[in-house]
């Protein structure tokens, strides 16, 4: 038997109504074979990081319990994608859905496909408060504590749009 991993997903998307698309891949994630949603976050509004002549993001974070090894996952993050039918033209460019896998368990990887803990997530509001809501004790496997990165990585204009 597989054992059972805890692990996040932030999931972005800024084109073809983007609540509607963070809010039916949440409830897809449920859908995974060997995977539960656990928790799932408010929707967040967000300036976009990167290229600014884009529109805003709805960004949001979800808890996954999964006995899936952490590449199958990602191919079934990736089916999901493809399924809202992922448009992205440009690099750090608009996408209709973005799904990473930002922890799996406690662990490091770095392969050609997948970097976990994602490389970013320490340095983005839009990960990190929508994960505090899940998660406010979290310690990061590299030992950062979260309320740590919140102070580094303040609301700014974040906004939570659902509760
Ligand atoms: N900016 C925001 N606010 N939210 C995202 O999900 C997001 N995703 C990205 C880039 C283009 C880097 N910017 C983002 O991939």
């Amino acid at each position: 038997m597989s054992p059972e991993i805890l692990c996040y997903i932030g999931l972005g998307s800024n084109l073809e109504d983007p609540r509607q698309q963070v809010t039916t891949a949440l409830a897809e994630l449920d859908l995974i074979p060997q995977t539960t949603l656990l928790q799932a976050s408010s929707l967040y509004r967000s300036d976009p990081v990167g290229p600014q002549d884009q529109p805003d993001f709805i960004n949001a974070v979800a808890l996954l319990r999964t006995t899936l090894e952490a590449h199958q996952l990602l191919d079934q993050l990736q089916q999901l994608e493809q399924s809202h039918r992922r448009v992205r033209k440009q690099h750090w460019g608009p996408r209709t859905l973005d799904l990473d896998l930002l922890l799996y368990g406690d662990e490091h990887i770095a392969t050609e496909r997948l970097s976990v803990p994602h490389p970013f997530m320490q340095e983005r509001s839009f990960v990190l408060w929508p994960l505090s809501e899940i998660s406010p004790g979290l310690v990061l496997p590299d030992g950062s504590r979260l309320s740590d990165l919140l102070v580094v990585n303040p609301l700014g204009t974040l906004e939570r749009i659902c509760i």
